[in-house]
């Protein structure tokens, strides 16, 4: 593969509601991001991903824009972005913003004079279509609960929206909302930003016969995923997105894709890629359940191991793949990967160095570095997200009681990634001097940066650790761009893997289990480059080695 200025990059997910606030009024904001922006520097943090920042009523949390070009007065100013830009280039990080331009706001420009004329230039726009017999065009179900098409007040007409109501669909189809689209992607290049997160951007390509499908849930709907999955044609628009925007900026840009064709990885992501790398979102789809959270299913090891391995096999050579451990849409890692009996310090270290130094760029979710962890609340009304409020209702439907179905929002909400991130031990974690808008977990006595700035043996300390090796001149090669190959595949407790270059050899081997394992290696140890606990330096037996529960160890190994 071609080398690219991103590969070696480590990048951070900055959700901006819930990561500094600078101002008091208990919503993070532009000021609170420079603030910690040599708290990001120290940790090793090349690229930073701003959830969405611009204007909007945030009925999803900014995934609905009303305005591209401005920015969210919760945030702050064009001038506090500006200022945000510029102090990150201080500092030698990049920032990328996200691309939502699969449907805008209700309350966007474009859409409220498409409903004040619906046979005007802006009805085309978005997509309205006649209803079928007194009922929409098509029997698909929005991701978020409910059909995916809304009256046009006042006409025969619907309007799609894959997503809320209030995210209306644009009509990718119409060659002016593209440009549209193009010249606001350039305005932001020009601005000095080094690229984009694009949100759930399969979307943009419709089967615009709208087909109906069998339904697949009790509410007689269906996955509008389904049309997607059979439309055809996507890579025009996403190959006519790069030319115009991307290709010319070298911009960094990684898909947000979800339910793409198989065999299409290269044409997606590969060196002459629509995108410059996608998230790997093998190990999270696992526990996806058929009709929602309620019967989703725990993580199994094996499936886990098994689903990461494969996609580093499948993209080697071809393709260099985001890989996250959780993000704004997921519960966290440290909640959910990890077995019980390794839901702790040590097991934090132990997931986050297995992905860290898996083949691909790094993306960290803001507080995974600290091992934050899922929110206990206490009644429905403390959570936010609008998907929360739809799978508790659709778990409801399915008669499960109110306590199981909060149960199920705990261990599956979108806003246990959400909640304030974990700044110190005073109070609101140090994160608001004011009220903040979302509840702060319980535990940021114990889980916090400040105390663990101060302790050489905390997950932050080594999170450092394991940024600054693959980041190091002497293993950068072999973090970075050395072949991934599984070993001890069959093993039912272990996750370990090579990665060479040359002659340079790195082992990376973890326990899962909650016995000792002992591993006979294929070669000599020389070295331990990385554990998460405390080793006598050396190495007793070197080519057998004995694993604690939890443990992890990065090895140099003979060439
Ligand atoms: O998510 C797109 C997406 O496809 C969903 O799988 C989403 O993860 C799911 O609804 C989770 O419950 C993106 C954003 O990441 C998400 O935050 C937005 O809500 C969504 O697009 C709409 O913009
Ligand atoms: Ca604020």
């Amino acid at each position: 593969m071609q080398k690219k200025w991103w590969h070696e990059k480590i990048a951070y997910q900055i959700y901006p509601k819930s990561f500094m606030d600078g101002n008091g009024d208990g919503i993070g904001d532009l000021a609170g991001i420079i603030e910690k922006l040599d708290y990001l520097k120290e940790l090793g943090i090349d690229i930073v991903w701003l959830s969405p920042v611009y204007q909007s009523p945030f009925v999803d949390q900014g995934y609905d824009i009303s305005d591209y070009y401005s920015i969210a007065e919760e945030f702050g100013t064009m001038e506090d972005f500006d200022r945000l830009l510029e102090e990150a280039k201080k500092r030698n990080i990049d920032i990328i913003m996200d691309l939502v331009i699969n449907h805008c706001s209700d309350r966007h420009e474009w859409f409220q004079k498409a409903l004040a004329e619906p046979d005007g230039e802006y009805g085309e726009y978005f997509y309205f279509e006649k209803g079928k017999d007194g009922n929409p065009p098509s029997n698909y179900r929005s991701y978020f609960g409910g059909s995916a098409w809304e009256k046009v007040p006042g006409t025969d007409k619907y309007y799609l929206h894959m997503f809320a109501k209030e995210q209306p669909d644009l009509n990718w189809e119409n060659p002016v909302v593209r440009q549209k689209l193009f010249d606001m992607v350039n305005w932001w290049l020009e601005k000095g930003i080094a690229g984009f997160r694009i949100d759930a951007i399969i979307n943009i390509k419709k089967d615009l016969n709208f087909p109906d499908f069998e339904p697949d849930g009790p509410d007689g709907l269906c996955a509008c995923t389904k049309m997607v999955e059979q439309a055809e044609g996507i890579g025009e628009f996403l190959g006519e997105l790069k030319e115009n925007t991307f290709a010319p900026h070298d911009a960094f840009t990684v898909g947000e894709v979800f339910n793409m064709k198989e065999d299409a990885l290269e044409e997606f992501v590969g060196d002459n890629g629509y995108f410059s790398s996608m998230f790997d979102f093998a190990p999270h789809i696992l526990s996806m359940g058929k009709n929602g959270w309620y019967d989703a299913k725990d993580i199994n090891f094996a499936q886990w191991k098994k689903a990461i391995i494969d996609s580093q096999l499948n993209c080697q050579g071809k393709a260099y793949l985001a890989n996250i451990i959780e993000n704004h849409d997921e519960p966290r890692g440290a909640s959910r990967y990890l077995p019980a009996h390794a839901r702790n310090k040590e097991g934090v270290k132990m997931l986050g160095t297995v992905s860290l130094l898996l083949r691909g760029i790094p993306f960290l979710y803001q507080g995974q570095e600290i091992g934050m962890t899922n929110c206990r609340m206490s009644d429905i009304s403390e959570y936010d997200d609008i998907d929360t409020r739809n799978q508790y209702q659709t778990a409801l439907d399915a008669g499960f009681s109110k306590e199981e179905a909060l149960k199920i929002c705990y261990k599956y909400s979108r806003d246990n990634a959400r909640t304030p991130m974990q700044w110190s031990s005073e109070e609101n974690a140090g994160f608001t001097g004011g009220r903040p808008w979302m509840k702060v977990n319980d535990n940021y006595k114990e889980i916090n940066v400040k105390d663990q700035q101060g302790d050489k043996n905390s997950v932050l300390s080594y999170y450092k650790k394991l940024i600054a090796l693959r980041k190091s001149p002497e293993w950068k090669d072999v973090f970075v761009y050395g072949e991934f190959v599984p070993e001890f595949e069959e093993s039912d407790n272990v996750f370990a893997y090579w990665r060479i270059s040359g002659e340079k050899k790195a082992l990376i081997l973890a326990n899962f289990g909650m016995e000792k394992e002992t591993l006979k290696l294929s070669a000599c140890a020389k070295e331990i480059l990385l554990c998460n606990r405390e080793r006598a330096g050396n190495l007793k037996v070197k080519d057998c080695i004995e694993l604690e529960p939890s443990e992890v160890l990065v090895l140099r190994m003979e060439a």
